[in-house]
Parts: C-alpha cells; structure tokens; sequence
C-alpha cells in the first residue's frame, strides 16, 4: 500500500521563512497549503510561479473565520505558524496591529486547531517564537532556559504567543512546539532587515547606482544564521514524539560592522566608512544590544545543526544582490547596424 501522503499547512507562505519550508515539505512529498492574505496579495503570482504544487488559501491572522476554515479545508497533520508582522521597527509604529496580528493570531490559529481538531490530537503545530524574547539579555549565550525580556511590542506580542503556545500544550495535550530562532537571511530575506538593506545598497553602489547607505544603530551583534537551514529544524521538532521548545542558532554572534566588512569586501572595496551615513531615523526606542544562541539542545535530540557559515551567507546574498541589480542598469541605446553609416 503506498504511503499516505502527509498534509501540512503554513502561514506566512509569501515570506522568506515559508517559501523555503514550503519548498523542503514539497520535497518530502507533503501536499502542501499556504494561507495567504488580502483581496488581490501581489506576492501570489511568485509564489504560484515558485511553488505550482502548493494550494493557496485566503485567510488572515486577524480573521478567526478564515482560520477555521483554512484548517478545516485542509486537514492537516502539521501547521507552521510563520505569519506575522515580524519587522521589529514598524512594531513600534502600529503595536496594537503587531500585538492581534504577531500575538493574538497564534491565539486564534491554536484555537481553530482546537475547533477541528476536536481533541483527536491528530494535528501538530509549529510556532514561530524569536531570539527577540530575549531581549535585554539575562545570560550569553541564551539557551531554552533563559528568561525572557522582550524590548519592542514585536517582542511582547511574540511572547504572548509563545506562552500561549506551550498553554495549548499543557492544557489541551496538543502536539505543538516552539522554535526560538535567532536571526537568519537570506535572497529572500525582506529589504527592511539591515542584513538585506545592506548586500543591496553594496550591489547598487558596485554598479553605480547608489552613493551611500544610511544606517542607524552599528553597534548591535547578531547570530545570524541562513534560513534555509533553520526550516530543516522547523520540521524536525514536529517529528518528534513529544511536543518541545529548541533554540536554532550558529553559537556565533557578529556586529553590523562585520556584516559591512563582508559584505563591502565582497565587491572589492575594504573601506566601507565613506559609504555609510548613520541617520537617527533607523534608531529604535529600545534595542536589543547582543543575540548569541546556545543550540545544544536542537543539535542533541533533533541531530540540527546549520551548514552556511556567516560569510557564506554574506556572499550569497551579495552575489544575489549582483545579478538582481545588475538587470537595472539603463542600457546604452546601440543603433540597428543597418542605421550606422
Ligand atoms: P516575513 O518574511 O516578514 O514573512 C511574514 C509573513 O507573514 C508574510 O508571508 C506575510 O504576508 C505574513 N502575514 C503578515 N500579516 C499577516 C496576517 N494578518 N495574516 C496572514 N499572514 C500575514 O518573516 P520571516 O522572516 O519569513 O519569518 C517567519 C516567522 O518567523 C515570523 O513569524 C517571524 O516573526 C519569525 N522569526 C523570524 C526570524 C528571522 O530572522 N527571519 C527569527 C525568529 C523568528 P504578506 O506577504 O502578505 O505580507
Ligand atoms: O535586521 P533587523 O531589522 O532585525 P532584528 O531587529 O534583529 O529582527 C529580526 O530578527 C528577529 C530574531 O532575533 C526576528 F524575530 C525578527 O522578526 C526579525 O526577523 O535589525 C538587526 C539590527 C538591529 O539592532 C537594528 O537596530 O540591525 C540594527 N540596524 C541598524 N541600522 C538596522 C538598521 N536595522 C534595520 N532594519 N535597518 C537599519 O537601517
């Protein structure tokens, strides 16, 4: 009898997380769902485009309806909670947005797990929490075991739904985990994350296209990983017989500074300095200064472990940032040979 053919669902498809898990599950021989949201979502033709084999659903995260009816529809064995607002900066513009959306959604999808689901235990879930939870940081490194201090409303909201993912747990004996990831990139990685506003603007100024780049804060250090590897984790905590908590990260963390230096030398030029402006526009009311992650636990039980190293990330989205800007460059108008005499 052939094996039957696992079905899973996730939100946040359009994003840099979920076309890579959408990708790794499709290779699995999952069938593959992707909630998306809006009337007329301009990212649907790529991910169509990207993605044939993966059947989209309307719904959003501020939506119970549309939740219920995503999972009812799909009957999923594994859902991957990605969506949200995730960009750490705009949280403090819009916090009561990102705190329905980032917080209160994973209440709702957890909820309308629970409503189809009717306590069979059949559906696992997967959380999207976040080396931000951590914050203003205990301890370094940071471990599953490190308190919690977030610094933005992202924060917040992320801890809400992470609480309220392991309340699920205890309470209703659902199967769902908690990945605390640490930051990871990359082609995908949205403009508005430094890492991505940086290998572009190197790119854009290798090709002439851009003089300087503005940053704010260049003193705060990151463990920056590549998201490629951090899916793989994704899946492997909801193969596990008991629902856990895992941290996913490098064990390394780097500056800003760092990343420039790569990321400049990558293009030939050793001297950033001249090219970066500092603007207080880009500056958070709170920072987080320092993430550096402990993933003994992912790589003990779940045998995780990342296989980019950060300046082949750097590279790789470098080089992206080449070939993508490189088809902007205005082209010389060259007339037909029959017009030059
Ligand atoms: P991302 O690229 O910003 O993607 C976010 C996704 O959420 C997009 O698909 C977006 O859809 C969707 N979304 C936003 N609001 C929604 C709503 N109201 N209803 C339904 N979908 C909505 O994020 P990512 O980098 O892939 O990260 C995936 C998840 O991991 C996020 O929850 C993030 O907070 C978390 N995380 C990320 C990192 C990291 O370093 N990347 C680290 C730790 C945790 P649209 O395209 O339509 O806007
Ligand atoms: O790239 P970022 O915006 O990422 P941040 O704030 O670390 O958040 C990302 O990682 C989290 C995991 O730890 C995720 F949960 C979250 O969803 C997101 O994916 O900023 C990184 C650092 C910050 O210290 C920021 O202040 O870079 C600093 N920075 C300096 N200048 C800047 C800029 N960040 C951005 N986005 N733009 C700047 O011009």
């Amino acid at each position: 009898m052939a094996p039957v053919q696992k079905r899973a669902l996730i939100t946040g498809i359009t994003g840099q997380d979920g076309l890579y898990l959408a990708e790794l599950l499709v290779g699995k021989g999952y069938q593959v769902f992707g909630l998306i949201r809006g009337q007329n979502n301009p990212k649907r033709e790529m991910v169509e485009q990207l993605l044939p084999a993966v059947e989209l659903l309307e719904g959003d995260l501020g939506d119970m309806t549309s939740l219920v009816e995503a999972v009812n529809y799909c009957q999923p064995d594994e859902v991957y909670n990605l969506a949200a607002i995730s960009f750490v900066a705009f949280s403090f513009k819009q916090p009561e947005h990102t705190g329905n959306i980032t917080g209160l959604g994973a209440l709702r999808l957890l909820d309308a797990i629970r409503i189809v689901d009717e306590g069979k235990g059949r559906i696992r879930y997967y959380q999207a929490s976040t080396s931000e939870l951590f914050g203003k940081v205990r301890e370094t490194p940071q471990t599953e075991l490190t308190p919690f201090h977030p610094r933005s409303p992202y924060g917040v909201a992320k801890a809400y739904a992470h609480h309220m993912t392991v309340n699920y747990r205890e309470s209703y004996n659902l199967h769902a985990s908690c990945g605390i990831l640490f930051n990871h990139e990359s082609p995908r990685r949205g403009h508005e994350f430094v890492t991505r506003k940086i290998t572009s603007a190197v790119a854009r100024i290798k090709l002439g296209l851009q003089d300087s780049l503005s940053l704010g804060n260049l003193d705060s250090k990151r463990d920056w990983g590549f998201a490629g590897d951090y899916v793989r984790g994704m899946w492997a905590m909801l193969q596990q017989d008991e629902p856990d908590d895992y941290v996913l990260a490098t064990g390394e963390t780097h500056s800003i500074g760092e990343f420039l230096d790569l990321a400049f030398a990558a293009v030939g030029i050793e001297d950033w300095k001249p090219y970066v402006k500092q603007d207080q526009r880009f500056m958070r009311p709170a920072e987080v200064d320092l993430l550096h992650g402990d993933p003994t636990k992912a790589k003990k039980v779940l045998g995780w472990e990342p296989e980019v190293s950060f300046p082949q990330l750097v590279e790789m989205m470098v080089e992206n940032d080449l070939q993508i800007e490189s088809t902007r460059i205005p082209r010389q108008f060259v007339p037909p040979t029959s017009l030059v005499r």
